[in-house]
């Protein structure tokens, strides 16, 4: 029998940033012959080898198709899928494996929420609570809802310096509020929403909260039973693991509740013409075949966070942010978006007569990967009165030199285009 797929990082548990670079294979590449520097992992992080490996034992020696064969490699497959639901299990701290869904990404497993408890509860005038802030995969599958239910979407602002106080939630939440879904950290302004309060706020009311926690999972630990949330989503993809992979953990109580989102086959009991039972949580909401291994790949990604020092790779993250921040505000013409005390390592910016696409087609060719856009986040855009921003985000795996290559290549941006 192969080795077990579990992750060791290099730098474990004493956390040194120029070590765990080693274990990221695609950071010691050239781009446009510079050295790269990766400052886009809000969109998606890069990967370590142990995930890379993972993967190519996952297909290269256990591979078969899960919960059906009753035969070696089906059993090795099925046991490892099923390990990875523990692993996210024990990562947030869910109380039952039967509250971890496996869905393709963050953006799946708010659409399920929305067309499965929300068309199931939600009645005309009832109100679903979002921000400004949010990105479009928690907006839009609530317009999808809107249009079927009637239901109102209620929007609470963001202030100039990108934070969402408790006191905008309180104006308005209120007895009509069904659900709150919201942000736990804004991809655009790195801002940490006060989801604990929220949370709080709409209990009193009766009211369920997702939390989109597509960023910050990668940036705070999450305990769902801490946050005391009703649905908590992410993507693998952001976090260090595989594309093709996300999780949605709800209460039992719910899922059990909750109708199926799709039908197919692993999500039934038994099937008649005349009717079909459902199997439990979570195969009710895992028709087909599932992404057997993107799921041991984001398991393993989790084993080599927790073989990290997390308080320190905190630590590191806010360090390199405040560094940048600094740096950046130096720059002539520059402005900063997104400043709220509390926010993670995500800054976006606009540089005066510059339009940001240019800008970072420019940073491309000095080595520097940055995003720009709306960043799939336009009602936020109209908020500050801007179409789009440059995007750096940092990870586990950047230093402080990435920020200094930054700081020159917008100088040398900055010379080439004004
Ligand atoms: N944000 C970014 O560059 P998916 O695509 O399903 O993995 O994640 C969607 C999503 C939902 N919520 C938040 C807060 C997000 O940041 C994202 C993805 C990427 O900011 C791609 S647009």
């Amino acid at each position: 029998m192969s080795e077990p797929i579990v992750s060791t990082p290099s730098a474990a548990l004493t956390f040194d940033p120029l070590k765990v670079r080693d274990d990221f294979p695609i950071l010691a590449q050239k781009v446009h012959g510079k050295d790269l520097v990766y400052l886009d992992s809000a969109a998606s992080t890069q990967k370590p080898q142990q995930v890379i490996s993972a993967i190519a034992q996952a297909y290269g020696k256990e591979y078969a198709n899960v919960h059906r064969g009753a035969y070696y490699l089906s059993e090795i497959a099925t046991t490892n899928y099923e390990s990875a639901r523990e692993k996210v299990r024990a990562f947030i701290n869910a109380r039952s494996l039967s509250e971890i869904v496996f869905t393709k990404g963050a953006t799946e497993a708010i659409n399920l929420v929305a067309a499965t408890y929300g068309r199931e509860s939600l009645k005309p005038g009832d109100e679903v609570v979002l921000t400004q802030l949010e990105h479009h995969s928690n907006i839009v599958p609530w317009q999808l809802l809107r249009d079927v239910s009637g239901c109102v979407l209620k929007i609470v602002p963001v202030a100039c310096d990108g934070s969402v106080s408790i006191e905008s939630f309180a104006k308005v939440i209120g007895p009509k509020t069904k659900i709150v879904s919201i942000a736990h950290v804004s991809n655009v302004l790195g801002t940490t929403l006060p989801v604990n309060e929220v949370v709080q706020l709409a209990h009193q009311f009766g009211a369920k909260v997702l939390v989109d926690g597509c960023q910050g999972i990668v940036h705070r630990e999450v305990d769902v039973r801490a946050l005391d949330c009703d649905f908590y989503t992410f993507s693998g993809h952001k976090l260090y693991g595989p594309t093709g992979i996300g999780v949605l953990w709800a209460r039992s109580e719910l899922l059990e509740a909750m109708p199926p989102y799709q039908g197919g086959g692993d999500m039934i009991e038994t099937v008649t013409f005349d009717k079909s039972v459902w199997a439990e949580p979570p195969a009710k909401f895992e028709a087909g075949t599932p992404p057997i291994v993107e799921a041991i790949g984001l398991g393993v990604a989790l084993d080599y966070l927790n073989g990290l020092d997390r308080a320190a790779v905190k630590v590191h993250e806010t360090e390199l942010l405040t560094y940048a921040m600094t740096r950046l505000e130096d720059v002539p013409g520059l402005k900063l978006i997104g400043t709220a005390s509390g926010k993670v390592s995500v800054q976006s910016f606009v540089m005066e007569g510059v339009h940001p696409h240019d800008l970072a087609t420019v940073l491309d060719r000095f080595g520097v990967s940055v995003r720009a856009g709306h960043h799939c986040a336009q009602p936020l855009m109209e908020a500050f009165n801007i179409t789009a921003t440059t995007r750096a985000s940092f990870a586990l795996y950047n230093i402080k030199e990435d920020v200094d290559e930054l700081i020159i290549a917008l100088s040398r941006a900055r010379e080439l285009l004004l």
